[in-house]
């Protein structure tokens, strides 16, 4: 898959507020300065189609971005707010937690969440909470660790069959990625695009 074109559809923080609801869509979910703006820049080969930010807890908003592709179909990415903020207090905290939570319950044509973790810090009580609650309500995910580079080869394996032995996962499943070499771009899309449902294709 190719993608062609990508442009901010909108900021929605309830469902009345979402776009209509008709082409596959993928949302991107973790712990802020994780670098899932970063990971949809680099998807869509723009640098500033997503505020990346020094300022983590920055993205409150759930964004929306319309892509073309060279598939028959377009698709919809979604840049969910992260959790984990320390500096925020809990009150807002929960807020972003039901924000996100009405959205993956709601959102009929979501196709995939996409988990992003830091290679460095692993899976913590908010993804094992994360991955229980999708499981729980059939919603399908898949697995990015991020910032690759920060580790040597070595230990990006090392890692990478770490989480998957954690998890009970095939590490072939889990993708290693790294906005600095855009390594794993390609794995990123193709399992997209393996998730796009045979009627939109
Ligand atoms: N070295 C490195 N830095 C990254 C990578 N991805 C993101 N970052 C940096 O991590 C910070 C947070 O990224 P951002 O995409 O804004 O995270 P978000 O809060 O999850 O959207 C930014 O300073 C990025 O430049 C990566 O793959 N490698
Ligand atoms: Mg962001």
């Amino acid at each position: 898959m190719i993608i062609k074109n990508a442009s901010f559809i909108k900021s929605a923080v309830q469902p009345d507020q979402y776009p209509e609801a008709e082409l596959p869509e993928f949302a991107f979910a973790g712990r802020s300065n994780v670098g899932k703006s970063t990971l949809i820049n680099t998807l869509t080969n723009r640098k500033k189609l997503v505020k990346t930010s020094s300022n983590p807890g920055f993205t409150r908003l759930v964004n929306f971005f319309s892509i073309r592709t060279d598939l028959a179909t377009d698709l919809v990415f979604v840049d969910l707010p992260g959790y984990g903020y320390a500096k925020v207090s809990k009150n807002i905290q929960e807020k972003w937690g039901t924000m996100v939570e009405t959205y993956l319950s709601s959102r009929t044509t979501l196709r995939s969440l996409v988990l992003l973790v830091d290679i460095r810090r692993g899976f913590q009580e908010k993804e094992y909470d994360l991955l229980e609650w999708l499981f729980a309500n059939r919603i399908d995910c898949f697995i990015v660790l991020t910032k690759a580079d920060k580790l040597s080869r070595q230990k990006q394996q090392k890692a990478l069959a770490a989480t998957a032995k954690d998890l009970g996962m095939d590490k072939n499943d889990i993708i290693l990625f790294s906005a600095k070499d855009r390594n794993g771009t390609d794995r990123v899309l193709d399992k997209i695009q393996r998730l796009i449902p045979v009627e939109n294709i």
